[in-house]
């Protein structure tokens, strides 16, 4: 089953879809309402995460909810940097998630192992080169322009294909780029772009996307508003981003049986019994 979720090359391979926990130090990320924002209490949550099973522990200084704005450089750093340090030092396996070159490369310097862009190296063209020189996997996500107007951009007309198509052009932008093919990992980009139909889709898809790419794939459904939708009562009024955790284990369980190389969750200890549940049923197949 192992090799079904595909390796990283820089990374340690894990023989089941791997679990990456979400530390945000943001004071207004939609789902966690920036309840880390402080570097002391966010060092806390990574270590709390990888005692609960994370493999990987992704920190993350911009919000890139729908409308938001963009940080500023000096304050991403400021919020970033040390808590890489701190995780690092612990000897977790941390990721920075990032569009900034800078904040990529001073990450690495602190010990980050992966870089997380979830812009796939289009905000700052500075990324690739920096990602290429520090010689770190690199995670391309699906994306179609910044947050602040990015829900205009949800017009497809076969979600799949299309992702597929473009995620490929950014994985081979990122190999043009001097990136190594094997440290690339894809990403569809649930919620950016997406309206919930095209998420639904895309997991639905998740199998046929790492074959149509040939790459390790990434799936973050983690407490998203497709999630919201799926849970909607009879009022349509959805429940909070807390409130979705279950159905976020869900969505693992469903694309680690697919082939998944590691899911990104805010709550981890239900998506790390999943992996190794589906890891067991795999093996008992
Ligand atoms: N989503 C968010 C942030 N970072 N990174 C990757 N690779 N994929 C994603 O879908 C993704 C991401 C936004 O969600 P959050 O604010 O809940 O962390």
């Amino acid at each position: 089953m192992s090799s079904a979720h595909g390796q990283v090359t820089g990374l340690p391979a894990w023989d089941r879809c791997a679990v990456m926990g979400v530390v945000n130090v943001t004071p207004d990320s939609f789902s966690d309402g920036g309840r880390w924002f402080d570097t002391g209490r966010a060092v806390k949550h990574g270590l709390d995460l990888a005692g609960e099973g994370a493999d990987l522990i992704d920190v993350g200084g911009e919000s890139t909810r729908p409308g938001a704005s963009r940080v500023d450089e000096d304050e991403e750093l400021r919020r970033v940097v040390p808590v890489v340090r701190a995780l690092a030092a612990e000897g977790l396996v941390v990721s920075v998630d990032t569009m900034r070159a800078s904040v990529a490369e001073r990450s690495v310097a602190a010990g980050a192992r992966l870089v997380n862009d979830v812009s796939g190296g289009r905000a700052d063209p500075a990324m690739v080169p920096a990602v290429a020189a520090a010689g770190v996997p690199f995670v391309v996500m699906h994306w179609r322009g910044q947050s602040i107007d990015m829900n205009d951009r949800a017009r497809y007309t076969d979600v799949v294909a299309e992702v597929t198509d473009e995620l490929r052009r950014a994985l081979d932008a990122a190999v043009a780029g001097g990136i190594a093919a094997d440290r690339l990992i894809a990403d569809p980009g649930l919620g950016f772009a997406k309206r919930a139909d095209h998420d639904l889709a895309l997991v639905a898809a998740t199998a046929r996307l790492r074959a149509g790419l040939g790459r390790p794939l990434l799936v973050a459904a983690s407490r998203k508003r497709f999630l919201g939708r799926v849970l909607a009562g009879p009022d349509g009024e959805p429940p909070r981003a807390r409130e979705r955790d279950a159905a976020t284990a869900a969505v693992t369980a469903l694309a680690a049986a697919a082939g998944a190389w590691a899911v990104r969750v805010h709550e981890v200890r239900a998506s790390a019994d999943a992996v190794r549940v589906v890891r067991a049923v795999g093996a008992a197949a």
